[in-house]
């Protein structure tokens, strides 16, 4: 039997992936969806499974969970998103790396494997933007990068160090219709979906040729749990792997859209922090370690992100 706790089941990443490990699992495991005193369960997931509160700053009462439900593995997916960080980063640091230090002081003990999402965020203005490799100079200029170069090396030092199985993926702007993400330089990727099915013009914060890295959330989910099942002996790195599945610009989405909606519309007002962000960031990275190293494969591409997002997103 599997016993897996999910930190931060709440969030945007979290709602998804405790749905889907619980579904992937089925009766072979029991999955925890932890919550914090400011955000409880979604409805439909406390009727799939137990809930716990979390406070990922409180180690005592981390390790009690831990102990209490046995727990084999922990997604930590406690973040500050990099805009929001940036307005108060003594508190991203305190969430992103004084909370990660509790979780692997925890699994070191218990011997539990680690998921700890790692982001494009990771690089910086001096990273090679086109094809961004796997290993490069990572220098980035936000408190939300700074904190996670900062997590992945503090894991894969546990692992060498301690044997503490520590893997993950550095994610891209994610895609999803689920859990709004909040806070974060690649929102405006899922808030124009809710302007373009309302009928209405998008403002969008990001120049118009501004170039990153996106996935769509159900290959964001399946490269979170195919990392976490990937054959160790194979895995060169751990943390974290390059992962992408597109790489658009906001006129490049805007037309994706206008193939469904000829009528949309979107107008620019730049939002000079997050701008500052995006422009630090890879324009797409290099994918092939994790394509060698444990077959990563993504499946939704542009357009059919586009049509499905446009299905699902309910104004
Ligand atoms: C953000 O924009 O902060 C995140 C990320 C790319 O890590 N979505």
């Amino acid at each position: 039997m599997r016993n897996v706790l999910i930190i931060g089941s709440t969030g945007q990443i979290g709602t998804e992936l405790t749905a889907a490990l619980r579904e992937h699992l089925g009766k072979s495991g029991t999955v925890y969806a932890g919550y914090t005193k400011r955000r409880s369960v979604p409805e439909y997931l406390q009727k799939t499974g137990p809930s716990v509160e979390i406070d990922i700053l409180d180690r005592d009462a981390l390790e009690k969970i831990v102990e209490t439900y046995q727990i084999d593995t922990i997604y930590n997916l406690a973040a500050v998103l990099s805009a929001t960080a940036e307005k108060d980063p003594v508190n991203a640091w305190h969430v992103g790396i004084d909370g990660l230090l509790n979780v692997l002081e925890v699994a070191r003990k218990y011997n539990c494997a680690v998921f700890t999402p790692s982001s494009i965020g990771a690089f910086g203005p001096s990273s090679p933007k086109v094809n961004t490799p796997q290993d490069c100079v990572m220098r980035p200029t936000t408190i939300y990068g700074v904190s996670k170069v900062t997590g992945e090396l503090l894991s894969d030092y546990y692992f060498k160090r301690f044997g503490v199985d520590t893997r993950s993926v550095r994610f891209p702007g994610l895609i999803s219709y689920t859990t709004p993400p909040g806070g974060g330089t690649t929102d405006y990727a899922v808030d124009i979906f809710y302007s373009a099915v309302e009928g209405e013009k998008f403002v969008c914060p990001i120049g118009p040729d501004t170039k990153m890295d996106f996935m769509y959330m159900p290959d964001a989910i399946r490269a979170a749990i195919e990392i976490m099942e990937a054959d160790s002996a194979k895995l060169v790195h751990r943390n974290s792997f390059n992962v992408t599945a597109m790489s658009f610009t906001p006129k490049e989405i805007a037309e994706a859209i206008r193939r469904h909606i000829p009528d949309f519309q979107i107008e620019y007002q730049i939002d000079p922090l997050r701008q500052g962000i995006a422009e630090s960031w890879p324009d797409f990275m290099d994918q092939s370690c994790a394509e060698t190293e444990w077959g990563w494969e993504p499946r939704y591409l542009l357009d059919a992100m586009v049509e499905d997002m446009l299905k699902n997103v309910v104004p």
